[in-house]
């Protein structure tokens, strides 16, 4: 048999407008409970641009104008066989009005105001960089799911 190794793809969307993000409630699945972009997996097929998109069409109910990525972050778990690499959008302009879903319930906050006690524990480290328009590139080891253990995290010049 072969094992794969391949990093899996997933995408983070966060519309970022007039000094708020828009963040959504996680309601199920992975992340539950915790505040968090907009995103999940990128399909066969697909670009990471597609997904990020399609992703917050489907868990916020809006339509992305222009895009910018900003950052790569590549979560290590130690219950998991394959690292996942999570592509970082800002979300610059949209168009429609934030909704509700079956995935998320979705809120803005002011930058001084975002509840890192209620989100992943990486956020803390890369929020500020992309709230300033840095470009950024992390690897984080989490064990038990939710404990970051250790990381590495820079800014860089280009993705
Ligand atoms: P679905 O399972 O909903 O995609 N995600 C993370 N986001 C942050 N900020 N920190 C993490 O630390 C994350 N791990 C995963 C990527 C999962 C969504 O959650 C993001 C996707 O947007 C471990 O399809």
């Amino acid at each position: 048999y072969t094992k794969d190794i391949a990093k899996k793809l997933l995408t983070l969307a966060i519309v970022n407008q007039r000094g708020q993000v828009l963040l959504g409630l996680k309601k199920r699945g992975f992340g539950e409970g915790y505040y968090n972009g907009f995103g999940g997996k990128v399909e066969v097929g697909e670009t990471i641009e597609g997904a990020a998109r399609r992703e917050l069409q489907e868990e916020a109910g809006i339509v992305a104008g222009s895009i910018l990525k900003q950052g790569v972050l590549t979560f290590h778990f130690d219950d998991k066989p394959q690292p996942w690499e999570v592509h970082v959008f800002n979300i610059l302009d949209y168009s429609g009005e934030p909704c509700e879903t079956d995935e998320m319930s979705p809120q803005w906050f002011s930058h001084g105001e975002i509840p890192f006690d209620k989100m992943w524990k990486d956020d803390e480290i890369w929020y500020p960089h992309f709230l300033a328009g840095d470009l950024f590139k992390g690897e984080f080891y989490f064990c038990n799911t939710h404990h970051l253990d250790s990381y590495n995290f820079g800014i860089v010049p280009e993705l």
